[in-house]
């Protein structure tokens, strides 16, 4: 019986205070409330507003790929490095590259193109006759870029400053190759390159490159 009327006791106590207390507990709970809902609307705000930046600066980032391949000559005058080193230094993003013997078949697809050139066979003799290294470089404009930076296919009028300017001297070993456009780096990557071997990874300075 007394724990009854002591439970009663305290019960009453309970009731008192809850109605003492009421406005301040009211208060914070509105607050609370308030900031609850604060929370809930300000990190999905600024959730959307991160992903639209970082999508922004991917966009630019990922709208373009480029082939660029060093050539025999220029894998056997330990030119690999340089030319690695200027797609690198300059910001573009390396996607895939492999070191490799390139076949017949794969070599004449390459340079289908030309196959009624007289210099082909040549050409194709000379692609064979070393290992090769084929890249995949992303970033903003790398097409036309990549192109400005190999210089022109011949090296007598390649300015100095590009790869073929400052490395090299005759048509004939040019030391690399660069897609001459978007469409043609399409097929270039899918003809040297499996979907698997393009590496996807986020490039951590890219917000140092892209505005
Ligand atoms: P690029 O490699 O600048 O895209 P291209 O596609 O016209 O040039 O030719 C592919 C390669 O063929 C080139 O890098 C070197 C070789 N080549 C082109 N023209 C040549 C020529 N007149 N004599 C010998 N080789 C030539
Ligand atoms: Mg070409």
């Amino acid at each position: 019986m007394s724990g009854v009327s002591a439970g009663r006791g305290k019960t009453q106590t309970t009731k008192d205070s809850a109605s003492v207390f009421l406005p301040t507990g009211l208060k914070v709970y509105t607050a609370l409330v308030t900031l609850l809902l604060g929370i809930l609307l300000f990190c999905p705000l600024q959730e959307i507003y991160t992903e639209k930046v970082n999508l922004t600066m991917a966009n630019k980032a990922e709208r373009e790929r480029t082939f660029i391949m060093v050539k025999p000559d220029g894998v056997q005058r330990g030119l690999l490095g340089e030319i690695v080193k200027r797609f690198e230094k300059k910001g573009f993003k390396l996607v895939a590259m492999k070191f490799m013997w390139a076949d017949e078949t794969l070599l004449q697809k390459h340079y289908g193109d030309l196959s009624s050139k007289p210099f082909f066979n040549g050409l194709v003799k000379y692609m064979r006759s070393g290992p090769v290294c084929p890249m995949v470089w992303e970033g903003l404009n790398v097409v036309k870029t990549g192109r400005q930076m190999l210089g022109e296919t011949d090296p007598a009028n390649s300015l100095p400053g590009t790869i073929r300017g400052d490395y090299c001297i005759e048509i004939g070993r040019n030391i690399c190759h660069g897609s001459d456009a978007v469409d043609s780096a399409k097929k270039e990557i899918d003809l040297w390159f499996t979907g698997d071997e393009l590496v996807q990874w986020k490039a951590n300075e890219e917000p140092w490159l892209y505005e």
